[in-house]
């Protein structure tokens, strides 16, 4: 309401000035007195002045109010490998335009206050000036050349694909690995896949699509069969990433604002982003805690600050149906070791504990899980489509030893824990901890039962060895005792 009362109010000075101003024109005319006609123009010349500092000041005040939530600029540095050379190229283009910016501006508005109007004063016919045309031509050409050519340089670098023998993994950790997601965009929601141990994503076909199978992924293609969908994209820092960008209806945009990543969705044409996060998710937020504009109560939750709830996202940047702003979801940047984690939960399954009544010891049982695995969770058994139909999967079995390996190691992790610091049996622990910690990895990641296998007797053989010192009771000498 102020607002309006306000624009209002402005609007009515504006029309006010304009017919007292019209008037004493009018006036001037019928009294035919150039002297005041000159005073006329010389006012209206001079608020033109006015106006030119007033508009100059107001855009160098505005942009300084908004460096917090400028791109590039205060806290908000790029997350990624490539953004610093994009922010480079935006600040190149804003520092050429805002010198050109205000030195027109100041030209048009002194180019009225000199040539106003003024008795006797008559216009200077002026056809052409070879220099000056030459001046102008000359020097935005060169400046458009370096802009343009060091913005096509900077694409062709940022967008340049994989090279083909690149391999694409869960975990990249050597030279030529990445890891690789697929991101369809859909009225209106992100359809988030990863690919799952295998580190390869499944085929896909239009065709397929029901709702069991909103990718239509194609099930005889075994790269599908572990490949899990999420609400969220996690990913592990410094690692290189790709993702594979399609659409299901309409045009999308896959946009990540603080790693510099844009790119069109398109129904029927994949498109990509290949790029490396380097800031995680918990030193952003470290380093918003010192700015002011982040010191602020949570919008949502007021007994946290600004900056402690902040989080990397995903939106859709192409105006895509009335429900386009829905089209968010969370990007979470974490360690290697977090990032493994996260994917053991999305793989599922687990371990119960029986006991053995025979033998009287704890067995574990491996129960499978939710595991997000569309094909685990929705095909698996199920139909006559199912080209595992009755069988085990062996990423079953995978994950069931990845467990395995997990219990031995946190036996060990307990038993050095209630271990007094440097006994036998903290150092003998802590020494199997070493030699499993290689096996789990390699447990994780594997696709081959045999080789899976091979590891978990690996590490049962490790655990075994080490046994902890049985506890012989002190005897205890009891002084006050009166018996006997
Ligand atoms: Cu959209």
């Amino acid at each position: 309401m102020g607002f309006i009362i306000g624009a209002l109010c402005v609007i009515l000075l504006a029309v006010f000035i304009v017919q007292v101003g019209k008037a004493r024109e009018l006036a001037s005319i019928v009294r035919n007195d150039p002297a005041e006609q000159d005073e006329i123009n010389k006012f209206h010349a001079g608020l033109g002045m006015v106006f030119m500092v007033t508009f100059l000041t107001a855009c160098v005040v505005s942009f300084i109010y908004y460096i917090p939530t400028t791109l590039g600029w205060g806290p908000n540095i790029a997350a990624s490998k490539h953004g610093p050379e994009v922010d480079y190229l935006f600040n190149l283009t804003l520092f050429f335009t805002s010198i050109v910016f205000i030195l027109t501006h100041i030209a048009l508005f002194w180019f009225v206050w000199k040539y106003k109007g003024k008795q006797g004063k008559i216009g200077l016919y002026w056809a052409h000036n070879e220099t000056l045309e030459m001046v102008w031509m000359i020097i935005p050409s060169v400046v458009m050349t370096f802009l343009v050519v060091g913005g096509l340089q900077a694409w062709n670098k940022i967008m340049l694909d994989l090279p083909e023998d690149a391999v694409s993994v869960v975990l990249p950790e050597e030279e030529g690995e990445y890891l690789e997601i697929e991101a369809t965009g859909s009225q209106f929601l992100w359809f988030l896949r990863y690919p799952g141990r295998d580190g390869k994503i499944g085929t896909k076909y239009f065709t397929q699509i029901n709702s069991n199978n909103p990718l239509g992924q194609t099930w005889t293609d075994e790269k599908n069969m572990d490949d899990f969908m999420t609400t969220e994209i996690v990913l592990p820092v410094n690692k290189p990433v790709r993702v594979r960008i399609t659409a299901r209806d309409v045009l999308h945009n896959f946009y990540i604002r603080d790693m510099r990543v844009k790119t069109d969705a398109v129904p029927g044409m994949p498109t990509y982003f290949n790029f490396t996060p380097t800031v995680t998710t918990d030193s952003m937020r470290r380093r918003l805690s010192k700015e002011p504009s982040w010191q602020v109560p949570d919008k949502n939750d007021d007994t946290k600050q600004r900056w402690e709830t902040f989080h990397y996202e995903l939106a859709c940047a192409e105006l895509c149906g009335n429900g386009h702003y829905s089209m968010r979801n969370l990007v979470k940047i974490v360690s290697e070791e977090e990032y493994l984690a996260w994917v053991d939960a999305q793989e599922g399954g687990k371990l119960e504990e029986v006991v053995d009544s025979v033998n009287n010891e704890t067995i574990y049982q491996y129960v499978p899980g939710s595991v997000k695995s569309q094909y685990f969770s929705k095909v698996h058994n199920q139909t006559d489509n199912d080209p595992l139909k009755g069988k085990t999967a062996d990423f079953e079995k995978l994950v069931e030893n990845k467990l395995r390996v997990n219990v031995y190691m946190d036996k060990l992790k307990e038993m050095r824990n209630n271990a007094e610091l440097g006994s036998a049996d903290y150092t003998n622990a802590e020494a199997a901890m070493a030699k499993i910690q290689p096996l789990l990895k390699a447990v994780r990641l594997s696709q081959s039962v045999a080789e899976s296998n091979t590891k978990l007797a690996a590490a049962k053989a490790i655990a075994d060895a080490v046994k902890p010192t049985p506890v012989v009771p002190t005897p205890t000498t009891d002084t006050t005792s009166t018996e006997g």
